[in-house]
């Protein structure tokens, strides 16, 4: 098989070649990412010299080098995107070009080469927020209702989607995961900033009171829903993925953080809150369970610590990108 995967030099995107490649050394990838400031080339250099992968430099919105890559693709699995929430309060127009218009531009060569599967990644944020004091849980049904700039791009994303496979039949399914987390992560996102600032002796930064939930997976459970999907998935389908965390809250998870690295609770600083902040999310994965008999291996306790671990022993990694990420909170106030 020839995958084109787009976003490969992101976080999950280089999870899933490294992954991919390992299940399946025959296959041929193509990882075309654009290498914005969340794409590093670092996080591919243990396979960058792998004969059945290549690396291209280029942008999804580029129709000209989407449509030289896709005519020789039976599979595009689609990771591209800008990708953090707070970015997207502080600028949503390049969610709105790489999200939308790039996702589109990937459907139409897609149809063009009559691939034989388009893989769309995508997010539970896009169903909104639920409350606090519910046991609720996201599912294939749940109604869409973007709460941000970031989800309104991703939910829209989706729409086109499936609009191809309604209108022109192009196989197309679609994953709406829960909040990833593991090695090669952005040290702008939460698991990867809070483990990183605590490495180099400073706090970890709690956004508002604390108590705001998600639903946590480590990033090679996703990795193999992914897998699954592809191989086993109906086409026009969309599948739920969620870890196996229930309600655990930004501060609880600071605080085993912090307790790992032998802190008192004084590392933990309280700050300014993101606007618009969604309140909690929850997966019920019960579909991809029941239909392809996926389940999340890795516990959330165990997986912590090893991401922990992963961060102290490669520093080599996330400390050229950390002066980045921080340039971001001090644009705004999270510091
Ligand atoms: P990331 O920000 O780490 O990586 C995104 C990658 O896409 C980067 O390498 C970037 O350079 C590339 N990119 C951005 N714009 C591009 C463009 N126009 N053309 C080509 N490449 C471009 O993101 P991530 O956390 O790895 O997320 C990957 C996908 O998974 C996204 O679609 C995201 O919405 C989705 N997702 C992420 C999570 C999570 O917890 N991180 C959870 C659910 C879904
Ligand atoms: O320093 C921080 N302190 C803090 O309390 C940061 C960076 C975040 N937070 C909070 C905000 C969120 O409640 O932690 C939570 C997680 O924040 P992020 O890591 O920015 O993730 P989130 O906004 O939940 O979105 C992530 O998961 C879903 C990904 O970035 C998205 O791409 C994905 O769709």
């Amino acid at each position: 098989m020839k995958l084109l995967v787009t976003g490969g030099a992101g976080f999950i995107g280089s999870n899933f070649i490294r992954y991919w490649l390992e299940r399946y050394p025959n296959d041929q990838i193509t990882n075309l990412d654009k290498l914005t400031y969340a794409g590093h080339l670092s996080s591919t250099k243990d396979f960058e010299k792998n004969i059945n992968y290549k690396f291209v430099q280029g942008d999804i919105c580029d129709s000209e080098v989407v449509n030289s890559l896709i005519k020789d693709t039976d599979i595009v699995v689609n990771f591209a995107a800008e990708s953090h929430v707070d970015r997207s309060i502080v600028g949503p127009k390049d969610f709105l070009n790489t999200n939308v218009i790039g996702t589109q531009v990937l459907l139409d060569a897609s149809l063009k080469h009559n691939i034989k599967r388009f893989h769309h990644i995508s997010t539970d944020e896009v169903f909104g927020a639920l409350n606090l004091e519910s046991k609720d849980k996201f599912n294939e049904n749940t109604v869409y209702n973007p709460r941000s700039p970031y989800s309104a791009s991703k939910a829209a994303s989706d729409h086109i989607v499936r609009a191809y496979f309604h209108t022109y039949g192009l196989p197309v399914t679609i994953s709406n995961c829960a909040n990833n987390y593991g090695p090669y992560q952005d040290p702008e996102k939460f698991f990867a900033r809070s483990i990183t600032n605590l490495i180099e002796g400073k706090e970890v930064f709690i956004y508002g009171d604390g108590k705001y939930v998600r639903d946590w997976l480590y990033v090679e459970d996703h990795c193999s829903a992914i897998d699954l999907i592809i191989n086993k998935g109906k086409i026009g389908e969309t599948y739920m993925v969620g870890g196996l965390t229930e309600d655990i809250s930004n501060e609880e998870i600071a605080k085993l953080m912090v307790s790992y690295f032998k802190k008192d609770e004084s590392y933990l600083k309280y700050g300014k809150d993101r606007l618009g902040h969604d309140r909690r999310y929850a997966v019920d994965w019960s579909k991809i369970k029941s239909e392809l008999g996926w389940e999340p291996k890795h516990d959330f306790q165990s997986w912590l610590t090893k991401t922990i671990e992963w961060y102290k022993e490669n520093e080599w990694w996330w400390k050229p990108l950390k002066d980045q990420a921080e340039e971001l909170y001090k644009k705004t106030g999270q510091v």
